[in-house]
């Protein structure tokens, strides 16, 4: 009997919040280095579907453009950034946005980022609903 509520409620739970099938936690930015236009962001994205999604773009008003990037190590050595036109978050699974990997490029930031402000930005999935993220700006330690 138990089993089956618990069954009743996921079944509900599932139906409820397809919309928030794909999740954003602790989202932040850096701050604007002054003198330079370009911004980074960083987050963890949770899937909690039960299919892939897959990431392909971002939007802000915050600057000109912003986009998926991560760091790759080339053939030289030498670690570079590389644009992710794609970004497949599986079933389940939750994709971290960090220092040194994956991020978001933000180029041509139209008012400094400053620390304490916020910075919104929306993901767009070629299959979920798109999501507004609200970044902190935060320091850099
Ligand atoms: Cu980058």
């Amino acid at each position: 009997m138990k089993q089956l509520v618990v069954g009743l409620v996921c079944l509900l739970l599932s139906v409820s919040v397809q919309a928030a099938q794909v999740e954003v936690t602790e989202a932040w930015v850096k701050p604007t280095i002054p003198g330079t236009v370009n911004g980074a962001g960083y987050m963890v994205v949770r899937n909690h579907g039960d299919k892939a999604v897959t990431l392909r773009g971002i939007e802000t008003a915050a600057a000109r453009a912003a986009e998926v990037h991560q760091h790759v190590t080339g053939e030289d050595g030498m670690m570079r950034m590389r644009r992710v036109p794609e970004l497949v978050i599986g079933p389940n699974e939750s994709v971290t946005f960090e220092p040194g990997g994956y991020h978001v490029m933000f180029f041509g930031v139209k008012i400094p980022f400053k620390v304490g402000e916020e910075v919104a930005f929306q993901l767009q999935f070629a299959d979920a609903e798109a999501l507004t993220v609200n970044a902190e700006v935060r320091p850099l330690h």
